[in-house]
């Protein structure tokens, strides 16, 4: 029983095209037409194999592989609980290949080589694609695997807007969504034995030191908020340099400081990013009279990612006072930091080593929809190797060698779990 990573790499590219724009980029923003086509060739590859995917009240995508025991299955009685193998078809923009889709395709490719092979699980396997994961369209991430995990939706706001106007409810509803009901798409606890994510690294580490597999011990918790500086709009021509309030200076001055400020008081792996600012009213000859950008924040302690955001919030404050203008926050999520369980780490451990890849344990700086699935499922990634460490980029490569290996090390690690179920020791 042999995994098809040619298959798999095929089937990567598809996708890819599906988030065609004019002018040569490629992205598929959660609940746009490119994400609707990427889903739509995604359920046809399963409905090729006679499995017809649901989707749940959050748009979550979930395609079912019933095992021998249980319901469906030849041996009666309720169904022994799923394991799942899950991650996110949508990107960010400009995004890669493999960020998220590796994890589906890979999903697919475990069901399809159990099929061809005739080989039945005893657990139910579910596929699944998690709805809005990079959060890069509406500002909050990991909205369908948090609503699948029964967390709390507050971070995911229906008035929230994207770049054009358009209302996150509003998208939703295009897809068929009704916001208000996502709740329902929360999964009971006892119907999961466990939840498996095959994912690129999106660092340099593996790629350095030449490993094929990462085995992911805690990942990285993420602040988001939006800042907002008020100053004057005037005149650019007229308006003396001592007399201005311009929310844009501040705004740099602020922002160039973050670096020092997550230096002196973060740790390793603490990151603070500005990725997104508008300036009002963004017009060559008038002084900005506001500016506003998204502040995140991530470490894989949450004492710490509170202490950055107190100590840039500190900063803020302190360079809009010397300039007169002033500023506010507007929480937009926090997800905290999670660890993988155990049991699941020990399984892929396992298989890599049956595999004969060497693999070593590492925390993940990107999240996943693994960190709000943590908070209700014992959860394992499995990395691969990114060329050059390059992510959310369209420069983001990993070798078919690489997808291969890590296609491998999944199908293992799902046959030893569903043999042995969790086993927790060492
Ligand atoms: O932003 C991230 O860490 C992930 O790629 N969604
Ligand atoms: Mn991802
Ligand atoms: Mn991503």
């Amino acid at each position: 029983m042999k995994m098809d990573g040619v298959r798999v790499v095929r089937r990567l590219e598809e996708l890819y095209l599906c988030g065609a724009h004019d002018g040569g980029a490629y992205s598929r923003l959660a609940f746009s037409e490119e994400d609707r086509k990427g889903r739509e060739l995604f359920a046809s590859y399963f409905r090729a194999l006679g499995i017809d995917p649901l989707t749940d009240a959050a748009g979550n995508i979930i395609a079912r592989l019933d095992g021998e025991e249980g319901e469906k299955g030849e041996k009666a009685g309720a169904p022994l609980p799923a394991i799942l193998i899950g991650s996110h078809l949508d990107t960010v923009p400009g995004g890669g290949k493999y960020d998220g889709a590796l994890g589906c395709v890979a999903g697919l490719e475990v069901v399809e080589t159990l099929l061809s092979s005739g080989k039945r699980l005893r657990h139910p396997l579910d596929v699944v694609v998690f709805a809005d994961e990079e959060g890069a369209r509406f500002g909050s991430g990991m909205m369908g695997s948090g609503a699948f995990s029964g967390a709390s939706l507050g971070d995911f706001s229906p008035t929230a807007e994207d770049s054009a106007g358009v209302k996150r409810a509003d998208a939703l509803a295009a897809f068929g969504v009704n916001w208000k009901e996502m709740g329902k798409a929360a999964r009971e606890r006892a119907t999961v034995l466990c939840s498996l994510e095959l994912h690129i690294e999106q660092g340099g580490s593996l790629f350095k030191s030449g490993t094929p597999i990462g085995v992911v011990t805690a990942i990285a918790g993420v602040k988001r908020r939006e800042v907002t500086i008020t100053g004057e709009m005037n005149h650019a021509g007229s308006t003396r340099m001592h007399d201005r309030k311009d929310a844009l200076v501040a705004g740099a001055r602020f922002i160039s400081s973050a670096p020092e400020i997550v230096a002196a008081h973060g740790d390793a792996y603490s990151v603070a990013t500005v990725g997104t600012i508008a300036v009002r009213p963004n017009a060559v000859n008038v002084i900005p009279g506001s500016c506003t950008f998204s502040l995140e924040i991530r470490d894989q302690e949450l004492p710490v990612i509170e202490r950055i955001d107190s100590e840039l919030e500190r900063r803020l404050r302190d360079v809009t006072e010397a300039s007169g203008t002033t500023c506010n926050f507007r929480f937009i999520s926090s997800t905290s930091p999670a660890l993988m369980d155990d049991g699941v780490k020990n399984a892929i451990i396992k298989a890599s080593e049956e595999a004969g890849y060497s693999c070593s344990l590492m925390p993940s700086g990107a999240f996943h929809d693994s960190l709000t699935l943590a908070r209700s499922f014992p959860c394992g990634m499995i990395f691969i190797p990114s060329v050059n460490g390059v992510s959310h980029s369209p420069e983001e490569f990993s070798t078919e060698e690489d997808i291969q290996k890590g296609c491998d090390v999944l199908l293992r690690t799902v046959l030893t779990l569903d043999n042995t179920g969790l086993q927790s020791g060492a």
